[in-house]
Parts: C-alpha cells; sequence; structure tokens
C-alpha cells in the first residue's frame, strides 16, 4: 500500500529576494532566505502540511510554477517582490489557484514609496500581510492552515 502524501503548502518568492539578510538589514532585516524557509517548514509541518519554498528571478518561471500547483496545493503563499507592482500576468495565473492565497511583504509597502502602494495581487488574494517582517511568512503559513476545509469559493 501507498503512503499517503501530505498536503502542501507552496510558498513562492520573487526576484531579489535571494539576497535577503545579505543587503539593506535595516529594511528587511538579518534572516536569509534559507532561515525563512527553515521557520516556515516548523510550521506547516507541526500543522501536518509539507511545505515546497522556491525563489525565481524570472517572471516565466514563477508563472510555470504557480501553474503546476494551482490544483495541488492547500495553499500558496506568495512575495512576488517588484512584480506584485507591474504585473498583470502573475495576478492572472495566481486567479487558477484553487487553494488559499496569501499575499505577504517583509516591509509595509504602503508606507514605502507610492510606486509600491499598489498590488495586482491584493485582490485575487484570501489574505494580505506587510510590514511583518520575515515572521509574517510564518503568519502567512498559519493562515493556510486555519483555512484548512474551508472552500475558497462559491
Ligand atoms: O517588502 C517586501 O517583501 C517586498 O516584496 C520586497 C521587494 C519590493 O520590491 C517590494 O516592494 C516589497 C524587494 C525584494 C528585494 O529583496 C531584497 C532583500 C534584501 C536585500 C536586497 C533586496
Amino acid at each position: 500500500m501507498s503512503t499517503p502524501t501530505r498536503p502542501s503548502i507552496v510558498v513562492l518568492n520573487g526576484p531579489n529576494l535571494n539576497l535577503l539578510g545579505e543587503r539593506e538589514p535595516e529594511k528587511y532585516g538579518h534572516a536569509t532566505l534559507a532561515d525563512v524557509e527553515a521557520m516556515c517548514r516548523e510550521c506547516a509541518e507541526r500543522g501536518g502540511h509539507d511545505l515546497d519554498f522556491r525563489q525565481t528571478n524570472h517572471e516565466g518561471v514563477m508563472i510555470d510554477w504557480i501553474h503546476e500547483v494551482r490544483h495541488t496545493a492547500a495553499g500558496v503563499v506568495i512575495n512576488a517582490g517588484g512584480w506584485t507592482h507591474t504585473s498583470v500576468a502573475i495576478r492572472d495565473a495566481l486567479a487558477n489557484v484553487e487553494g488559499t492565497i496569501v499575499e505577504v511583504h517583509i516591509t509595509d509597502i504602503h508606507a514605502r514609496e507610492e510606486f509600491r502602494h499598489f498590488s495586482f495581487i491584493t485582490d485575487v488574494a484570501d489574505h494580505v500581510i506587510v510590514g511583518r517582517g520575515v515572521p509574517g511568512y510564518v503568519e502567512a503559513v498559519e493562515f493556510v492552515l486555519s483555512r484548512e476545509g474551508v472552500p475558497r469559493r462559491p
């Protein structure tokens, strides 16, 4: 008999987030993306879920990843970085995700430059977390866990 697979939470990171912890610590803190992954994994596994954590600097790769997981992920947590403010294509891909969507930003995008105030993702997301630092990612994973079994759309 095959081992049943656990539901998965997918955490997707956009451009430049691979530099987390290396530059601009006054804005983004000292934690690296590997640290963020470990925090999210611990939380997801405590909640009985697998964690799939990815980062890309290529928009088409991000869109392919969203398509890949759209029917299978219990939830998608996304920090789309700069694409948040520019990409209709990422928004359109997310609109086809069946699981819970949480948009995360480490900084408070509404307290920064005006060009960061608008997000193409917000109105296709179930929940938005901004300005909580890297613990915001863990809050996002917790939100997905809290929504397990709750139908997302009528
Ligand atoms: O606050 C966030 O999480 C952002 O999504 C980060 C993006 C920015 O374009 C958004 O407006 C807000 C930038 C990601 C760049 O990440 C770096 C991290 C450390 C050092 C350099 C870049």
